[in-house]
């Protein structure tokens, strides 16, 4: 039996790390191109306290009621997943030199796992961010960023980019950010969300290829910088080259990394379209960029699967919604719609009965509002 008591326990230090949605922009952000997310109202509490211990850590998840027993002086990877966005996170700050010794934590999520909107990314950044401010750290919000990242590279495995933990941390209420994954500059867009709104439905599938087939996407397309880069040293990445470049050597590249990368510049442009379009009030034209971007992350990027084409398929059909599209790194999760906010229960209703009948899934949905990233909240907060 652990001596640690969650019940009984009283925080010195309380985070809010929100999850995040992204409106357009995936599979950009390893290319160092450019995504548009947004830090939302849901996410993880954490209570972090010291506990006089030289380098021993007791951190307790509310929603799996286990605790995780650390010791600062021996960070490895675990074989529980859920521990390892932890661990890779503490093994990052010691890298840095950040001096910290034992503290216990509780914390509790109201993000839905698995649905695309980056649960690993608010509990990697709460974690970096705590344990920051409990021990008085100094690392900046660009060096935190960094280390969740890192965590999953080298303890979860998964070659991620930059833009779930920029989004965890840099979030604003009422805005998206345009961010350029190459140097992490950002513009906020404002969101006016008074008569549409993006809304989520989670297909409840997630199908097991994602992390192996997210590593292969991201191999395929840096195949094709390399293959550039052999021949002119200034070109870096995939918005390093332009569509002529990129068809004049289709026979030289394999054609299926061809199809990738083409994908990639295609969804760079599109962001940018997207900002356009909300700063000009353009709705219309935002959805058809949704639909747009769905389709090339089916067809060519071939991240999307039966469940979540069919929510497009259905969206595209209905004459309420504007647009839709897979979100995230794909093979399931949520996927984002935009529509009148008035039209959105009548919606649910038709897709919620469409999808059971093909897939005998119950659809969940959820609406969102851009917040605030990660912060510091009041000691009652928990
Ligand atoms: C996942 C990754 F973690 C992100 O870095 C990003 O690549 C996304 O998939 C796809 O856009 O959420």
């Amino acid at each position: 039996m652990s001596p640690f008591v969650p019940l009984h326990f009283q925080p010195n230090l309380v985070i809010w790390a929100p999850g995040r949605i992204n409106l357009i922009g995936e599979h950009t952000d390893y290319n160092l191109g450019y995504a548009l997310p947004m830090a939302i109202d849901k996410g993880i509490r954490f209570g972090f306290s010291k506990n006089g211990s030289q380098s021993v850590c007791r951190i307790y998840s509310r929603d799996q009621e286990n605790v995780l027993e650390v010791d600062l002086e021996h960070l490895e990877p675990s074989p529980i997943q859920w521990e390892n966005y932890i661990l890779g996170v503490l093994k990052g700050i010691r890298d840095k030199g950040g001096t910290c010794s034992g503290f216990d934590c509780v914390f509790e999520s109201n993000l839905p796992m698995g649905a695309g909107m980056s649960s690993s990314a608010a509990l990697e950044c709460g974690m970096a961010y705590g344990v920051n401010e409990l021990f008085d750290i100094g690392l900046d919000n660009s060096q935190l960023m960094k280390i969740a990242q890192k965590a999953e590279h080298h303890f979860v495995g998964t070659q991620c980019g930059i833009m779930d933990q920029f989004a965890s941390i840099m979030g604003k209420k009422d805005h998206a950010m345009l961010l350029d994954c190459q140097n992490l500059a950002y513009n906020y867009v404002p969101l006016d969300q008074t008569n549409h709104s993006f809304l989520l439905l989670n297909t409840h599938v997630s199908h097991n290829l994602a992390e192996s087939a997210y590593n292969e996407r991201r191999a395929q397309c840096e195949s094709v910088v390399a293959y550039f880069a052999q021949k002119d040293t200034h070109i870096a990445s995939l918005r390093d080259i332009s569509m002529e470049q990129l068809e004049a050597a289709r026979e030289e590249i394999s054609e299926l990394a061809f199809t990738r990368a083409s994908y990639v510049l295609r969804e760079n442009q599109r962001v940018h379209a997207m900002v356009n379009c909300l700063s000009q009030g353009a709705i219309q034209k935002a959805g058809d960029l949704l639909f747009q971007a769905h389709w090339d992350l089916s067809k060519a990027y071939e991240v999307s699967c039966p469940e979540s084409d069919f929510l497009v398929e259905f969206a595209q059909n209905d004459p309420v919604v504007l647009g839709a599209r897979q979100m995230g790194g794909g093979f399931g999760g949520c996927v984002l719609h935009l529509l009148p906010n008035a039209e959105i229960a009548a919606y649910i209703a038709r897709v919620t009965k469409a999808y059971k009948a093909a897939f005998q899934i119950e659809l969940s949905a959820y609406t969102t509002k851009a917040e605030q990233g990660v912060h510091c909240l009041t000691t009652d907060h928990l």
